[in-house]
């Protein structure tokens, strides 16, 4: 159905279902065998709301059903930007049982963003929250639509709630489930086509690795449409298992904290920098956090420090999650010895994720040295959507994803990500493409040439700094200035630099190209 999608090789989809990690189900059937066996009891929380299993299955039938009477179909996009709100997960479970696709974009995507992705993917319709957190979505819809000609219905939640039930669907398990976002190092986001059945598997394996039970109670502190929070085991590892999701709107220990105590929420996902507030405030503050069993924290590395700080601070274990919506999850493990749980990023899910760690020339580096990581598994793309100039690069021959982190891998399968080849900016656990932002930059008809490197924070872990060179006769301009046109490029926020430098000169590699490492080091600049 989805031509824009590069297949797992025939014989190795054999194995992989063969090996039963692959199992044929869809997200569809899925949800019924959960609506079965858990019926009545709570899955979803968002403030005085629930949705039972068995509500959750209908109200996903019915918001399928009512985007079939606006006339979306089966294999059409649909890109949905909505925050941590219980109404997300019908709205996505209805697509997939639509058999329609939904684009995940985040809260904080602006005009750029969500036009760029409409557009890409040629999206039906465009799901956002109305207005929250005083930004007008629907302004942002108006400023979309002449991006996107493809885009005939843009809907609340609010407009999806009373369609007649929908259930007949002829969607296959290896079908394409969802496209998510990619965090990037080229000039526009990459779309990522994950399946059913890879997904599914990632969802089943994580559940089991973090010993989800029908007693979790799983906490949405991070975007609830990013892959860590949505599979990792998240949301959907949580369902699988029986257990209660609690949607948070704000990941704050103020808003988060309360949220723990009344609901009595026994595991939660942060990146680094959140957690690190959490361990400053846990100790000053008075709610009871006595219920909470498992912190986990990914999307960026954690200090070790901060990670020996986790389980006497907050009283409960920690679990490093290192993953990428491309596929590769990585989990330290419950009965992992401290060393291995505070000092690396954990091992792959799956006994068929293979790992090669390579130099610049693509051969393998000796064992416990730092290379490059490549990847391939039953749950890691083959392709990006509609990429295949950049799947050329992004791919080897055969079929590994070059993930652009440096790693080394410990005896016992552990890695630690000592850093990145990729040109991407990790701001606390937000992915920033710098070829992104640069030709943002390069649009500002003053700005001859742009550069936008990370530099160290001690918060985030790295912000963002743009180095301009100014056209020779143009008025000069302040750091301000440069913010406030990105802004006005319609660019999410934490993509606009941090910092802006202008400079006469870039310093360049030996070959004549720019070196971002000497920009880093902020050396040969005049
Ligand atoms: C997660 O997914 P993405 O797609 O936003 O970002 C993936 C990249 C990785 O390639 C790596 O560069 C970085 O984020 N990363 C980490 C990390 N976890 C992710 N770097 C160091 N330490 C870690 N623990 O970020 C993501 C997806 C699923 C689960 C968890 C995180």
């Amino acid at each position: 159905m989805l031509t824009d999608f590069t297949p797992w090789p025939d014989a190795t989809a054999q194995r992989y279902r063969a090996a039963g990690y692959w199992q044929g189900e869809t997200f569809s059937g899925w949800l019924h065998g959960l609506a079965a066996r858990f019926g009545e009891r709570v899955a979803v929380v968002d403030g005085a709301r629930r949705w039972s299993y068995a509500a959750l299955n209908e109200a996903a039938s019915r918001t399928a059903g009512a985007f079939e009477d606006l006339g979306v179909s089966r294999g059409d996009r649909v890109v949905v930007q909505l925050p941590n709100i219980g109404e997300f997960l019908p709205i996505v479970l209805g697509l997939f049982r639509l058999g329609a696709l939904p684009v995940f974009t985040l809260p904080s995507h602006r005009r750029a963003e969500i036009g760029h992705i409409a557009a890409a993917t040629d999206a039906v319709a465009y799901v956002h929250p109305g207005v929250w957190e005083r930004f007008d979505h629907h302004r942002l819809a108006d400023e979309v639509r002449p991006l996107a000609p493809s885009l005939r219905h843009v809907v609340t939640p609010a407009d999806l709630a009373d369609g007649k039930p929908f259930d007949g669907t002829d969607v296959s398990a290896g079908d394409v489930a969802f496209l998510q976002l990619s965090g990037g190092s080229t000039g526009l986001p990459k779309l990522i086509p994950r399946t059913h059945d890879d997904y599914l598997y990632s969802i089943r394996a994580s559940a089991e690795i973090c010993r989800l039970s029908s007693d979790t109670v799983y906490l949405v502190a991070l975007p609830i449409a990013h892959n860590f929070t949505m599979s990792s085991p998240g949301v959907l590892g949580v369902l699988h298992a029986g257990g209660r999701v609690v949607t948070c709107p704000a990941p704050s220990p103020a808003v988060a904290f309360p949220l723990i105590a009344a609901e009595r929420v026994t595991m939660t996902a942060l990146v680094p920098p959140l957690a690190m507030v959490w361990l400053d405030s846990a100790a000053s503050s008075d709610a009871d956090l006595s219920s909470l069993q498992l912190l986990q924290v990914g999307g960026a590395r954690l200090s070790d420090e901060a990670a020996a700080r986790v389980e006497p601070v907050l009283g409960c274990a920690l679990q490093q999650v290192f993953g990428m919506a491309e596929g590769l999850v990585n989990y330290t493990r419950p009965d992992d010895p401290p060393a291995l749980v505070v000092g690396t990023q954990g091992r792959p899910i799956s006994p068929d994720d293979e790992i090669r760690i390579v130099d610049a020339s693509d051969r393998e580096v000796p064992a416990g040295e730092v290379g490059h990581l490549l990847t391939r598994g039953p749950y890691t793309i083959r392709g990006y959507y509609r990429a295949p100039e950049h799947n050329a690069v992004a791919f080897t021959a055969d079929g590994f994803y070059r993930t652009g982190d440096l790693v080394r891998q410990l005896p016992s399968g552990h890695l630690v990500v000592e850093g990145r080849a990729k040109d991407q900016i990790n701001r606390g656990g937000e992915k920033i493409a710098a070829e992104e932002v640069e030709n943002q930059l390069l649009a500002h008809p003053a700005v001859l040439d742009a550069s936008v490197v990370a530099v160290p924070d001690p918060v985030l872990g790295e912000r963002t700094c743009a180095y301009l060179i100014l056209r020779p006769a143009a008025p000069s301009l302040t750091a301000g200035q440069v913010r406030a046109f990105v802004r006005s490029r319609g660019l999410a926020a934490y993509k606009i630099p941090d910092r802006v430098e202008f400079v006469d000169a870039f310093p360049q590699t030996a070959v004549g190209k720019i070196s971002k490492a000497r920009l880093r080091r902020r050396e040969g600049l005049s």
